[in-house]
């Protein structure tokens, strides 16, 4: 129990804050001590996929690095870490009769370890997007519910070999884009699409519902599995951690106040709706019909209340008009241009994300009345314009990344502490400028300056906001708790 009393101005001392990262994103080493491909080490390699055609090879080394990460995540003074587990290393062909890979294991024990004498919280997600390509090659990754065994055998593995100091899991990150993303649209892996000018193959109509129908079952079973054979001796938590930027109506027409519900629903209720309440978005339903895949009673009673708290990755806010003919956003159109010419924010370096520090409160609150669970925030982070091309260190002087925590750190606590919703984490994206996906190096989201000719990291000045914010908000007492404690939950 902490013995804090609530302040307006504070968090609570249990409160966990530090920065992200996803494996693919930072390790590279991609083909040391016996790590198996994943979707993401040939997609990155075909013409025309990542900008400049970059891959994940080399990253920020941080497999090789991963005790100077350490360093710098000391350096901040955070509490908590969250990274991700690379699936192919642990099980390099990915399936439940496959070998299962030590040195894979032991990487990311040692982390683990040395995160905990550091008195860093581990925050650890099974799965951001690098599913080993075996599993791809034999039955269609996600496109098959094959993967549900094989997802539940691995989760297995981890809780078995890291549970004992691992208490806070994710099993997946954010489902919606590994469903559109790589089985819609075509540009993440494994970057199937009907365009057949992007993809050889792939049928948007139908393949992203059942990918993400899938990857619901995987989660809900991995979650099962945890909560009723490892919860009671473990004591720690899971859940999952999906996308989601704030709609907001373009104007108030009635069109367009529904359009940002329906925006909603299918960035965000696809997913929270089943885990959360059980069924599908109406919506949804209406939108897809029969493509839309349905869950039969026993799996549902398995996914209604899968999550113990919503893991919330978020970045901007939409305004939304009705129309087009885009499914993967509801048949909605985005804009951050409001009726009168002005613009919702600060435009980042990518097209789709502009700061508005409003949108996150509301959406802070939406999801709290909606889902009434704890909340998670895992993922938050902004890309300053042309960055790339700037010296060291003008890239570190970014002030409009600083802006954005600014502003997204006082919506945090308002939220929390005036509005009532129970906040309970809150990770910026990410500790390092990293492989951006499809968007190779060019675009930065890190807190922290890489310099990819030398590897040397150079810390923001926003790293240095966010740790000098989080300093004066959460109590110091329990920073440094050298146990992982039992949850009370
Ligand atoms: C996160 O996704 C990822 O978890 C992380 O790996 C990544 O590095 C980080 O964001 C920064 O991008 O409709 O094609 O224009 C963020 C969620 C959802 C943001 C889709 C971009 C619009 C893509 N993303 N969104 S598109």
């Amino acid at each position: 129990m902490s013995t804090h009393v609530a302040s307006p101005n504070k968090l609570p001392s249990d409160f966990l804050w530090g920065f992200a990262t996803a494996s693919f994103q930072i390790e590279g080493s991609t083909d040391v001590d016996g790590r198996g491909k994943s979707i993401w080490d040939d997609f990155s390699k075909l013409p025309g996929k990542t900008l400049d055609g970059r891959d994940g090879d080399v990253a920020t080394d941080s497999y090789q690095r991963w005790k100077e990460d350490l360093d710098l995540l000391v350096e901040y003074g955070v509490n908590s870490y969250r990274f991700s587990i690379a699936w192919s290393r642990i099980i390099p062909l990915g399936g439940r009769n496959d070998p299962i890979n030590e040195a894979g294991i032991q990487f990311y024990s040692n982390l683990i370890d040395a995160l905990l004498e550091r008195g860093i919280v581990p925050f650890v997600t099974l799965y951001h997007w690098d599913l080993p390509q075996a599993l791809y090659e034999r039955y269609g990754g996600w496109l098959s519910k094959e993967i549900v065994e094989d997802y539940v055998h691995y989760a297995r593995v981890c809780f078995e070999r890291f549970g004992d100091r691992v208490k806070y899991w994710l099993t997946m990150n954010e489902p919606w884009c590994i469903s559109i993303l790589g089985h819609g649209r075509g540009v993440f892996a494994p970057g199937r699409s009907s365009d057949r000018m992007r993809s050889p193959e792939g049928d948007s109509s139908t393949e992203p519902w059942i990918a993400g129908h899938n990857v619901i079952l995987s989660h809900a079973y991995a979650s099962k599995l945890y909560r009723e054979e490892f919860k009671a001796t473990q004591g720690g938590t899971i859940g999952i951690t999906l996308n989601g930027d704030w709609a907001l109506p373009y104007d108030d027409s009635p069109e367009n106040v529904a359009a940002a519900q329906h925006a909603l629903d299918v960035a965000i209720g696809w997913f929270a709706d089943p885990i959360y309440l059980g069924h599908y978005p109406a919506y949804m339903k209406e939108m897809l019909g029969d493509r839309l895949p349905t869950f039969t009673p026993e799996e549902l009673v398995v996914v209604k209340g899968s999550s113990e708290f919503y893991g919330m990755n978020t970045y901007t806010t939409n305004l939304c008009k009705a129309g087009g003919d885009d499914e993967f956003q509801g048949k909605v159109e985005y804009t951050f241009t409001r009726p009168d010419g002005s613009q919702l924010g600060t435009q980042a370096h990518c097209a789709w994300l502009q700061d508005y520090p409003e949108g996150f409160r509301q959406l802070l609150n939406y999801l709290w009345k909606r889902y009434k669970h704890p909340i998670y925030v895992t993922e938050n982070g902004f890309a300053v314009k042309d960055e790339n091309s700037m010296a060291i260190e003008q890239a570190i002087a970014d002030h409009d990344r600083v802006q954005y925590f600014k502003g997204n750190t006082d919506a945090l606590l308002a939220a929390r502490n005036e509005d009532g919703v129970d906040l309970r984490a809150y990770f910026a994206w990410s500790l390092l400028d990293n492989f951006e996906w499809a968007d190779g190096y060019v675009t930065r989201f890190g807190l922290t300056y890489v310099d990819y000719d030398t590897q040397k990291r150079y810390p923001k000045e926003s790293g240095k906001f966010v740790a000098q914010w989080f300093k004066e908000h959460v109590p110091k007492e329990t920073l440094a708790q050298k146990e992982p404690k039992r949850l009370e939950l």
